[in-house]
Parts: structure tokens; C-alpha cells; sequence
């Protein structure tokens, strides 16, 4: 037993507590992310009749169309972060806090090996499980192990925290980052070795599930053995230090974590636009410095297609659309318009004639489903080719027939007329798996899937994909299109300004 040294530096103590302030808000927004797909599978085809567990009672109907968005559950801003349906707020939230929550770790293992630390935490003898194991026994019988047991964890309590510290942490990492569409569409491979997206993803929901598990028993014992040495060791770093100051700045430690995330709900809720655009200040930078320049290198083989693969968005309901579909789309132009040399009115003729591209790639929804199509169309370049953008040209905007029309919330009415859209840059219209596909699987690509032609950017998320195009306009500053965010999701439902993760 040590006798009165301080057995938790300062240091410690601090990155203890923002480790409590970021993990809340990392597992709340979580939960406010599955919200957006309620459903987790193995398999990549995202079959609802393969989902190993859900938390929705919706049955998916086979007499009507059913979207991804329909299937969508609103969580309470009491358990989510920030609540209701706000996913892209959700999303927000989890990248911010996961950088100051990496860093805050980062500095911790630092530290841990620079001052020794470290011995605490990483067992030097087998015999840690024989009395681990004893440990445990005591627990599960009611007991308490005596004091001499601590140093200053009991062997235990040091497994569990090397566990949480060594282990749980960098695999919420590793399959994070197996979800993110842009890592991959490069490295098929590193998809490949977490068994596919589905499986990062049921992954990273276990790996939740080992975090709020650790966390209640962990708290649940802080309180049941020595308490106030234990709450001594927290605040004030040893167990000869004052109590009523260690409760002081023990409660005061966690109203401030209260306070915090009630704010951070109650702020997000009332000030979305704000909110999406402060968070997004932090996370886009890092989401554009890591990710936005990597090209896809998928190359699924026909295998891997799969069968079943959910709808977003419902086809158009206007007259116009309906006539060209009519027609076989013999009449449908797609307009290349804006800041070019050559404007062009492309038919589906003129499309096929250009160069042919078929690609089999993963398609990644923002909510969290995924499903694997081959498609056939032509590369964007093809079109900026034959269009010649003028030097000024910076973004291309590609507007749908569809209306967004997605939910009757009265605070979304807005999003019932407008027109749905997306932005991108030159960089990902120049990638080489960028492109206008007209063929799904080898046949044109259906209704429910955007008719007769989207658009196909392998490298980020669904939502970018516009279906049922009608236009391609080339902007210089995209701020005067729509509600100048960048596309009718970041418009309307506060996603990120790019789609990369
Ligand atoms: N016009 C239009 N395009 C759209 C959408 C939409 O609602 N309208 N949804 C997007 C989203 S969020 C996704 S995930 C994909 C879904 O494509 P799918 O319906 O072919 O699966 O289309 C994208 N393109
Ligand atoms: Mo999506």
C-alpha cells in the first residue's frame, strides 16, 4: 500500500474529466446517428430481413415504396444529441467531440509513457488474471476487497481500464473509420478486413454498447467500494485530502457536465444553421485535408451485388416527368448550362455515344445503410470536355426534376418546393469513378433509383448522388443556389458541406 503519495496526478484528473465531458455527448450523438437507421446487419446488402437487431418496430411494406427516410426514428433530445431527427446535427456533434476526444486521448497515452504512469494501468505479470479473477468473485458475492488490494487499482479494475484505454478506444477508431465512404472507396482492402461496412458498423455498435457497460459498472463501483477515498482520488489526486472539498468539486465536476449538455441540445435545437456551420468550421478542414482528394478504387466483382438495396428519395410527380418516362425518355435532354464555352442539350443517345464506363461500388447512405450496384453511365469529365468550363468555373450543380419532399414537419414545409440538388467540386467531378450513370446492374436504371440518369460520386455518401437530373449548372460560388449551403440536404436537413465521412 502506498502510503500518501498522490496517486493521480493532476494531469490525470483533468483529462479524466473531459473524458467524461466527451464521451456523454460522443455516445448521445451516437445514438441520435443509429436513430437515422434504426437496423444492424452483417452483410452489406442492408436486408431488413437479415438485421441481427433493431430499435423501430416499422415493418418495411412490400405494396409501397419505402424510403430510408421513412424509416427514420426521432430520439429524445433527453437521450440523443441534439435530438428529434436531427441526423446531420447528430453527425456534427460525433466528429467534433471525436477530435478534441482523440486528442484528449492522444495527450493521455503521452503522458502515461512519459511519467511512468503507465505501470498503473499495463500488467507486468501473469498473475493479474488468477487475481483479477478473485477479484471478480469477491464483487459478484457482495464483498469488498480489503485496502492493500489497491495499487492503486485492484487487478480488476487495472485490466478493465487497460482494456477500455488500450483496446476499446483505438477499435472504436478502427471501425469509425471503416464507415466512412472515402477511406472506403481507396481501401477496399482495410473495408475487407472488418468483414465490410455492416460489419464496421455492428462493430462500432458493440463497441458503444462496451462503453456504456464499462461506464455503469465502473460508476456503480466508484460508489460501492470506498467511496470517499475513491471521490478523495478523483478530485484531489490522493486519499489524505480534505473530503468536503473533494465532494465540492466532485458535484461541481458533474452539474458542469450537466450544464454542458443541456446547453449544447437545447442551443443546437434553436440554432441549427448556426450550429451546422460552428461545428462544421472544426470538422471540415480535417474532413478535407484527409479526405477529399482520395479516389475510389473499388472494384466489386458481380458477386458481390446485392440484391436487396433501399430507395431515398421518391421519383418526380410532376406532369413533365411523368410524360418523359412516358416516352422512354426519348425526350429527355440533360442540360449542360452556366459557366462554360459550350452549352449543350445532351439526349440519352448523345450520352451512350460518349465513351462507356461500368463500375461495381458500394453505395453508402448517410443513415447508415449501404448495398453494392454495378453502374454503367459516362465519366463527368467526358462532359466537362465537351463543355469547356470557363476558367471561373468552380463548382457544378446538379439539379433534379424531383421536388425534395421528404417530411410534413411544419418546420420543413419550405422543403416541400424545392427542387432537390447537390454541389460539387471540380476535384471529385474530375474523379475517375465520378459519373452519370444510365445503367443500374445492366439494365437502365429504374424509376425508384433516378430515371433516367444520376449522378454516381464514389467517394461520398449517398446524398450527393442527385437522381432524376435535369441539369448541370457550373457556378463560380454556389451561395445564391437554393438556401446557399450547398445541396437541398445541407439546405434543409443541416448535413455536412461535404460527404466524405
Ligand atoms: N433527386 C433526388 N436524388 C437523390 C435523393 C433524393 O431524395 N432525391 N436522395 C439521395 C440519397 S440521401 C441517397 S442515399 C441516394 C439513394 O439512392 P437510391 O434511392 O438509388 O438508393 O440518392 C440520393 N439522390
Ligand atoms: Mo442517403
Amino acid at each position: 500500500m502506498i502510503a500518501s503519495a498522490s496517486y493521480f496526478p493532476l494531469w490525470e484528473r483533468i483529462q479524466h474529466y473531459f473524458n467524461l465531458l466527451f464521451i456523454g455527448l460522443m455516445i448521445r450523438s451516437g445514438i441520435q446517428i443509429i436513430g437515422a437507421h434504426p437496423r444492424f446487419y452483417w452483410r452489406d446488402s442492408s436486408d431488413p430481413k437479415k438485421e441481427w437487431i433493431k430499435f423501430t418496430s416499422a415493418k418495411v411494406p412490400k405494396d409501397k415504396v419505402y424510403t430510408s427516410m421513412d424509416d427514420e426514428v426521432p430520439v429524445s433530445p433527453w437521450l440523443a444529441q441534439p435530438g428529434e431527427d436531427n441526423l446531420g446535427l447528430g453527425r456534427h456533434w460525433h466528429f467534433f467531440v471525436a477530435i478534441f476526444w482523440l486528442l484528449n486521448g492522444i495527450i493521455y497515452w503521452v503522458l502515461l509513457f512519459a511519467t511512468g504512469e503507465w505501470s498503473t494501468l499495463i500488467p507486468t505479470s501473469w498473475t493479474i488474471f488468477p487475481d483479477a479473477w478473485h477479484a471478480f468473485v469477491t464483487y459478484i458475492t457482495f464483498h469488498i476487497p480489503p485496502k492493500s488490494v489497491f495499487t492503486p487499482y485492484d487487478p480488476l479494475q487495472q485490466l478493465a481500464y487497460a482494456f477500455v484505454v488500450f483496446i476499446l478506444a483505438p477499435f472504436m477508431l478502427v471501425t469509425a473509420a471503416a464507415m466512412s465512404p472515402s477511406i472506403e472507396a481507396r481501401f477496399p482492402w482495410y473495408l475487407k478486413l472488418l468483414g465490410g461496412k455492416q460489419s464496421a458498423r455492428s462493430l462500432h455498435f458493440l463497441g458503444l454498447l462496451a462503453f456504456i457497460g464499462f461506464i455503469i459498472v465502473h460508476t456503480a463501483l466508484v460508489f460501492y467500494v470506498y467511496p470517499p477515498d475513491n471521490i478523495r482520488n478523483i478530485t484531489l489526486g490522493n486519499e489524505q485530502a480534505s473530503l468536503g472539498l473533494a465532494i465540492l468539486i466532485f458535484v461541481l465536476g458533474l452539474v458542469s457536465v450537466v450544464v454542458v449538455y443541456v446547453w449544447a441540445t437545447k442551443f443546437t435545437l434553436r440554432h441549427k444553421r448556426l450550429m451546422q456551420h460552428a461545428l462544421g468550421t472544426v470538422v471540415d478542414p480535417v474532413r478535407k485535408i484527409l479526405l477529399h482528394r482520395e479516389t475510389s478504387k473499388q472494384h466489386y466483382t458481380s458477386s458481390d451485388i446485392t440484391p436487396y438495396f433501399w430507395v431515398n428519395g421518391r421519383p418526380p410527380e410532376t406532369e413533365e416527368y411523368r410524360e418523359l418516362a412516358q416516352n422512354n425518355f426519348l425526350d429527355w435532354r440533360l442540360e449542360v448550362c452556366g459557366l462554360v464555352e459550350q452549352p449543350l442539350q445532351l439526349s440519352l443517345a448523345d450520352l451512350r455515344a460518349l465513351p462507356k464506363v461500368t463500375q461495381l461500388t458500394k453505395h453508402n447512405c448517410i443513415q447508415g445503410w449501404s448495398g453494392v450496384a454495378e453502374w454503367g453511365g459516362v465519366c463527368v469529365s467526358e462532359i466537362l470536355k465537351l463543355c469547356k468550363p470557363l476558367p471561373n468555373s468552380r463548382y457544378l450543380v446538379f439539379v433534379s426534376y424531383q421536388k425534395g419532399k421528404q417530411s410534413v414537419k411544419p418546420e420543413l414545409s419550405e422543403a416541400l418546393h424545392h427542387t432537390f440538388y447537390e454541389v460539387i467540386d471540380m476535384t471529385l467531378a474530375n474523379h475517375p469513378q465520378t459519373i452519370l450513370a444510365y445503367e443500374m446492374n445492366g439494365e437502365p436504371v429504374p424509376m425508384l433509383h433516378g430515371a433516367p440518369a444520376r449522378l454516381r460520386v464514389e467517394t461520398l455518401l449517398g446524398y450527393k448522388m442527385v437522381k432524376y437530373l435535369r441539369s448541370i449548372e457550373l457556378v463560380e460560388d454556389y451561395s445564391h443556389v437554393g438556401q446557399g449551403q450547398g445541396g437541398f440536404r445541407e439546405d434543409f436537413q443541416f448535413y455536412g458541406r461535404g460527404a466524405e465521412i
